[in-house]
């Protein structure tokens, strides 16, 4: 698992031509229920967000480094009843569990590359399967349209609306220097790495489900309170908040 992810690092300087070379997945859509949820045909190795008798309503978050994610991700979770799984705060678990892969994730963490999806994917579906909440913030992940095959690929179903934090680089720059929380990728250097990923991998998801209509880009320039304005009212337009 581990030799893919490495193989999957190396690639961000051509992560265009990664990209074109990427197979489509081979499901069937279906949509299904009343949240627009489309559920894939799900792979053998993996099933269970769709063995629930109903399916949890999942948000991707998605923006640059410290566009504001996991910030906005608190608000969600205290006004909407959302459990919160920050990607970045599962795999930092997993290093300090001393886990098989943590001085790998370690590495690639500094490095502000991505860890093979394999290894995430399975993080956030087991912490979906431990938590009984039907609504999710998955933060942080897909950072690459190869995150989001393999996510669909193994949970078997796509998300229901995707967030995009949208932040100039220079405010995400400032913001994550002042952070001062210890975490090893918030150094100017790693940044940079960070943003560059960020453009060329993670962008193209962005773009992916604005097409599917998905998307629900905020300006997140202004206080934490004046962005939470600007999404507070994509989540009261839901009908699954009503089901509360
Ligand atoms: N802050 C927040 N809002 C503010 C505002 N409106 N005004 C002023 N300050 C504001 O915010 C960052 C800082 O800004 C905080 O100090 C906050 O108080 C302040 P935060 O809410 O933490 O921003 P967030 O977008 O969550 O920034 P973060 O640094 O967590 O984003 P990243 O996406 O870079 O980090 P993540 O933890 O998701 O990933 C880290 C690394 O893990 C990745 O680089 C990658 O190497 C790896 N990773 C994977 O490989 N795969 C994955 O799927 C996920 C991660
Ligand atoms: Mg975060």
């Amino acid at each position: 698992m581990w030799r893919r992810v490495a193989q999957l690092s190396s690639l961000v300087p051509s992560s265009k031509a990664f990209l074109r070379n990427q197979p489509q997945p081979p499901y069937g859509l279906q949509t299904c229920g009343a949240f627009s949820t489309e559920i894939l045909k799900p792979a053998k190795d993996g099933v269970p967000t769709t063995t629930r008798e109903k399916l949890p309503f999942i948000t991707f978050v998605l923006g640059g480094p410290g566009s504001g994610k996991g910030t906005q991700c608190l608000k969600i979770v205290e006004t909407f009843g959302f459990s919160h799984l920050s990607a970045g705060d599962l795999l930092r678990k997993e290093i300090s569990s001393n886990s098989e892969n943590g001085a790998k994730i370690l590495e690639t963490i500094k490095e502000g590359k991505i860890v093979p999806s394999e290894v995430t994917v399975k993080l956030i579906q087991r912490a979906i399967e431990s938590n009984n909440n039907d609504r999710f913030l998955i933060d942080g992940f897909p950072r690459s349209e190869e995150n989001r095959r393999a996510y669909e690929r193994i949970v078997g179903a796509e998300p229901n609306i995707v967030l995009f934090f949208d932040c100039p680089e220079e405010e995400m720059v400032k913001r994550v220097l002042n952070r001062n929380q210890g975490r090893v990728d918030d150094n100017i250097d790693t940044i940079k790495k960070r943003l560059e990923v960020f453009n060329a991998l993670s962008l193209p998801v962005i773009n992916y489900y604005s097409k599917k209509g998905k998307l629900h880009k905020i300006r997140a320039v202004g206080t934490e309170d004046e962005i939470f304005e600007r999404v507070h009212p994509i989540f009261t337009r839901m009908e699954v908040m009503k089901r509360k």
